[in-house]
C-alpha cells in the first residue's frame, strides 16, 4: 500500500498483518451489514465503530504504526484516518479517549504538495490555526516541519492539538466510517474559525 514498495521495504516494525489479525475477529462481524443513520441522535455503527459524537470512529489505542501503515489499517475497515472539521469533532474525541499519554494519527497530511494539508479521505483542505493546531515548542502554531512533517497527529504533549510528525512516526490510530456520518447540525463557521493568528 505504500506507493508499490513492500512493508519490509519501507518500515523497521511492518506490522500491519498482525494488527489485522489483532481486529480481524471483530471486523468479521460488522461487514456486509447495512448501516443507517436515523434521525435520532443514535448512529448505527458497525464493529469495529463506535458512535463518537455524531460520527462512527474506531479508536485503538493498542495499534500503533506509521501513518501510511494506520491509514492502510484503516481502509481494510473501510474507513480513513479521522478528519477534524472543526472544534466539535476535535472535543468528541477528547471526550472518548479515556486513556491518554499516546499520540493518535488523524487523516491530515501535506505529503502530495508541502504546506498544501488535505484530509486523506476526499482531499478537502484541513483548516489552518485555531482551534485545531497547537504551538507547543514555540510562539507559532504548526505545521513547522516543513518537508521532514507530513502527517498530522494529535499530540499528547499539548493537549492534543494537531501537530505535524514525521510520517514514519510510531502513532496509533483514529478511524472513521464517514459515509455514515450523521448531517451537521450547521455550526456557524465564521464563529468557530473566526481566528487566523498564523503569519
Ligand atoms: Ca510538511
Ligand atoms: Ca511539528
Amino acid at each position: 500500500m505504500v506507493n508499490g514498495l513492500t512493508k519490509a521495504d519501507t518500515y523497521p516494525l511492518p506490522h500491519v498483518d498482525e494488527c489485522m489479525d489483532a481486529i480481524g475477529a471483530v471486523v468479521g462481524q460488522g461487514f456486509g451489514t447495512d448501516i443507517s443513520a436515523s434521525n435520532s441522535d443514535t448512529l448505527t455503527c458497525p464493529p469495529p465503530y463506535t458512535q463518537v459524537g455524531s460520527q462512527c470512529l474506531f479508536i485503538e489505542r493498542s495499534i500503533s504504526g506509521s501513518w501510511e501503515d494506520m491509514q492502510y489499517v484503516c481502509e481494510q475497515l473501510q474507513g480513513n484516518l479521522v478528519g477534524l472539521q472543526d472544534a466539535n469533532d476535535l472535543a468528541d474525541i477528547l471526550d472518548h479517549i479515556l486513556i491518554k499519554g499516546i499520540n493518535f494519527w488523524t487523516g491530515a497530511n501535506d505529503i502530495d504538495e508541502e504546506g498544501v494539508w488535505v484530509w486523506v479521505n476526499d482531499k478537502s483542505s484541513v483548516h489552518m490555526g485555531t482551534p485545531l493546531w497547537g504551538n507547543k515548542d514555540s510562539d507559532y502554531q504548526d505545521p513547522q516541519g516543513g518537508e521532514d512533517e507530513n502527517c498530522a497527529a494529535l499530540d499528547k504533549e499539548d493537549y492534543y492539538y494537531l501537530h505535524d510528525f514525521p510520517c514514519n512516526s510510531s502513532f496509533s490510530l483514529i478511524c472513521r466510517r464517514e459515509d455514515i456520518r450523521q448531517p451537521s447540525i450547521s455550526h456557524d463557521e465564521q464563529t468557530v474559525m473566526e481566528t487566523e493568528p498564523r503569519e
